[in-house]
Order: C-alpha cells, then structure tokens, then sequence
C-alpha cells in the first residue's frame, strides 16, 4: 500500500481519453488499493487513474459521509453509464487535481452504471445524490474532461491560471 502523488492541472495526461483496462493483473490490484488509500488520505469521495498518472479506464469511490458509518469502497474497471436520468442537480464541485477551486456543475440526478470489479465480475448499479454526482465527475476524468470543462471559458481560464500559479510555487518551495 503506498500513497501516489496526485496530478494537478493543468497536465496533458489529466486530458487524455484512458486506455480500457484490457486484463485484471496484480498491478491493477495493486494500483486500485493505492488509490483507495490516496483518496482517504486526501481526503476525497472519488480518485480516477489518470489523477495519479495511470492512463487506464478505473476508478474508485467511497461517497459514505455519514459518522461513523462504514465506508462502502468501490472499484470501477471500465465503467459505463447505461442510463441517465433526464432530471438533472446542481453540485458544488472540486477536485483533486485542482485543490481549494470549487464551482456549480448541473449534472444528470440518477444514472445507472455497469462496470467490471476486481473479481473481473460484471456490476450494475443505480446512482443517485453524492454518489451520482461523484461517478459522472470520475467518469468524466477517464474522458479527459475536468469539472471546469462543463464551466463558462472566463471562469475556466480564472481556475487555470490559479492552478498555473500555485504550480510554480510549488515547484519554487520544491
Ligand atoms: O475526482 C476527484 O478529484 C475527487 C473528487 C470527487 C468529487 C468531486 C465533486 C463532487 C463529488 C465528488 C473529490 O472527492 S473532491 C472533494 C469532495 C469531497 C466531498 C464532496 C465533494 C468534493
Ligand atoms: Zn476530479
């Protein structure tokens, strides 16, 4: 188990479309399990492989917030929107590759999901609230679009050149 650095935009591998996750090797055991403890750490409900540089279609969620309730952490290897709701809610969103930067992204209310699990075993599920929310934002990620993507131009350039400018201060402080 190790924590894995998280990408901050804007980087071109956050703005790749992924690759299918073509067999369930020990790796992909291992880089799920990573990015389970990542997501904790950070902490977050969601992380996307592309978010630690791994160019493959998963992704895990944890969107349990209640205290002291157990947490329900899911993997999705190569997962699908099978229907989606025409009825659609507005989130606050962030993200982890663009820290401290939160904005209003209208998306479908319920959508349901297919998807493969670590046991390669095939998985269909309803979404609905938080979860929904979450799995369309990850799912997004795997596309190569970013919450700012759905925001007008003026409002994604403002996120940007934040996140520009908190790259070189990162890099400066090293
Ligand atoms: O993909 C990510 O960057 C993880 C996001 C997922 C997410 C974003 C917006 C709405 C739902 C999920 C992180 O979890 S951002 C932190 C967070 C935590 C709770 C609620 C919203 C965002
Ligand atoms: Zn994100």
């Amino acid at each position: 188990m190790s924590l894995r650095p998280i990408l901050i935009h804007p980087d071109p591998r956050l703005k790749k479309v992924c690759a299918p996750v073509a067999e369930i090797t020990p790796e992909i055991r291992a880089l799920a399990r990573d990015m389970l403890e990542t997501m904790y750490d950070a902490p977050g409900v969601g992380l996307a492989a592309p978010q630690v540089g791994v160019l493959q279609r998963l992704f895990v969620m944890d969107c349990v917030k209640e205290e002291g309730a157990d947490p329900r952490p899911m993997v999705l290897i190569n997962p699908e929107i099978t229907w989606a709701s025409e009825e659609t809610a507005a989130y606050e969103e962030g993200c982890l590759s663009i820290p401290e930067q939160y904005a209003e992204v209208r998306r479908p209310l319920q959508v349901q999901m297919r998807w493969t699990d670590l046991e390669g075993a095939t998985q269909e599920a309803a979404f609905d609230g938080l979860w929904a929310t979450c799995a369309q934002h990850e799912l997004d990620h795997l596309d190569g679009k970013l919450f700012i993507d759905h925001l007008g131009p003026i409002k994604r350039q403002l996120i940007t050149r934040r996140m520009v400018k908190l790259k070189r201060e990162r890099a400066r402080a090293g």
